[in-house]
């Protein structure tokens, strides 16, 4: 299992995609860009608080990516996240709300910029620690192997977490279970402001990090939402459903776990308090020319799929629907103190006996 793919072959899976579907991935890259602009705006205005990440640059890692998942397939990221929410479906609003810190948000506002959560979209977080998703992705991979799911769990990194211990576990764990789960790089050659280069063993040759742990590996151009695709339908359909002898299967079904190395760029800063200095602005611009809603709408012109009215008329839409979530998200209300004691353990005072309290739980301390 140590083959190399890159989307380039002669029968593409998106050559089957449909002019609406293609547009349904414009739109929705569509709106990632203008939401996450809106995003960037408000956190200027101090109505987002905490760190927040912006995906602007990234859209087609996530778009063809999760295009080419079943809508039951777990997906589990890390902090840069809004892309991932949007594209599995999250409401705009309750994305915009959760950044707000408002009731109305995915995690009601308690969790915020880097911590979407939508259970009914399969999309498990949102997770800060660097890697820390990765040995939770095979805990949910895991999950549907046990219970004979046909499912693959996509989870995503940065190539900062390439380094980091709790991704060579999960790695490692993941293999010898045969796991049906792709880690997927979002390689922007950045982990805020170190180069790849500097940080990372074999940084120019990833697929020894996949084979050394006998894994599938592919690589694809994450700039360019047809080539993703073309990568991701075929392996996740190969991935998804895999099983184990060690799980006690007779027949062992699925190529196993893979990993993807899929090269990206973000066009804005780390986070919003970056004055990028470790990189220029050539740099960034020589990347800016390679557009992925760009691409995408020249691709989509060329071959009389749609006209250039109707993609600004997309467009417009997209910034209208950004623009809703910003006034949703603005007259939520804040969660009540109420909610500082919901959701922290499954039972209300966790361990605790009611009278046993700690004392900053008393109501009477
Ligand atoms: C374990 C751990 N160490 C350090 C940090 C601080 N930190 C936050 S983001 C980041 C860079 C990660 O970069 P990368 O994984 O490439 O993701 P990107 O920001 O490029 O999306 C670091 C070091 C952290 N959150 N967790
Ligand atoms: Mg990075």
């Amino acid at each position: 299992m140590t083959t190399v793919t890159s989307g380039k072959s002669m029968t593409r899976a998106s050559d089957s995609l449909d002019a609406a579907k293609l547009l349904d991935m414009l739109r929705m890259m569509m709106l990632i860009r203008r939401f996450e602009e809106r995003t960037a705006q408000s956190f200027m205005q101090k109505q987002i608080g905490g760190f927040c990440h912006i995906y602007i640059g990234q859209e087609a890692t996530a778009v063809g990516s999760i295009f080419a998942l079943n809508p039951g397939d777990p997906v589990i990221t890390a902090y840069r996240d809004h892309g991932h929410a949007l594209a599995r479906g999250m409401h705009p609003n309750h994305c915009m709300a959760e950044m707000f810190g408002k009731i109305t948000g995915c995690a009601k506002g308690k969790g915020g910029s880097m911590h979407m959560f939508d259970r009914a979209h399969h999309m498990y977080g949102g997770h800060a620690i660097v890697g820390g998703q990765c040995p939770l992705g095979v805990g949910l991979a895991f999950a549907t192997m046990y219970l004979g799911e046909e499912k693959v769990t996509v989870c995503y990194l940065g190539d900062g977490a390439l380094n980091q211990g709790a991704f060579h576990e999960a790695m490692n764990l993941a293999a010898i279970w045969r796991l049906p789960i792709i880690f997927v790089v979002e390689n922007n050659s950045y982990s805020m402001g170190t180069h790849i280069a500097r940080g990372t063993s074999m940084a120019n040759d990833l697929a020894t990090k996949a084979h050394s742990y006998g894994m599938h590996y592919a690589e694809c151009d994450g700039m360019d939402v047809l080539n993703t695709y073309d990568v991701f339908k075929p392996l996740a359909d190969s991935v998804r459903g895999s099983t184990s002898k060690a799980m006690g299967v007779k027949e062992e079904k699925g190529i196993g776990p893979a990993f993807v190395n899929c090269k990206t760029y973000r066009f804005k800063g780390h986070s919003m308090s970056d004055p990028q200095k470790y990189r220029s602005k050539d740099e960034v611009a020589q990347f800016e020319q390679k557009d992925p809603i760009n691409s995408l709408v020249n691709h989509l012109i060329e071959r009389n799929h749609a006209t250039q009215e109707q993609i600004e008329a997309m467009d417009e839409r997209a910034k209208q629907i950004a623009l809703d979530a910003v006034k949703f998200a603005n007259e939520s209300p804040f969660p009540g103190v109420e909610e500082l004691y919901t959701d922290v353990y499954s039972q209300p005072f966790g361990p605790y006996k009611v009278g046993e309290l700690p004392i900053m739980l008393r109501e009477n301390p």
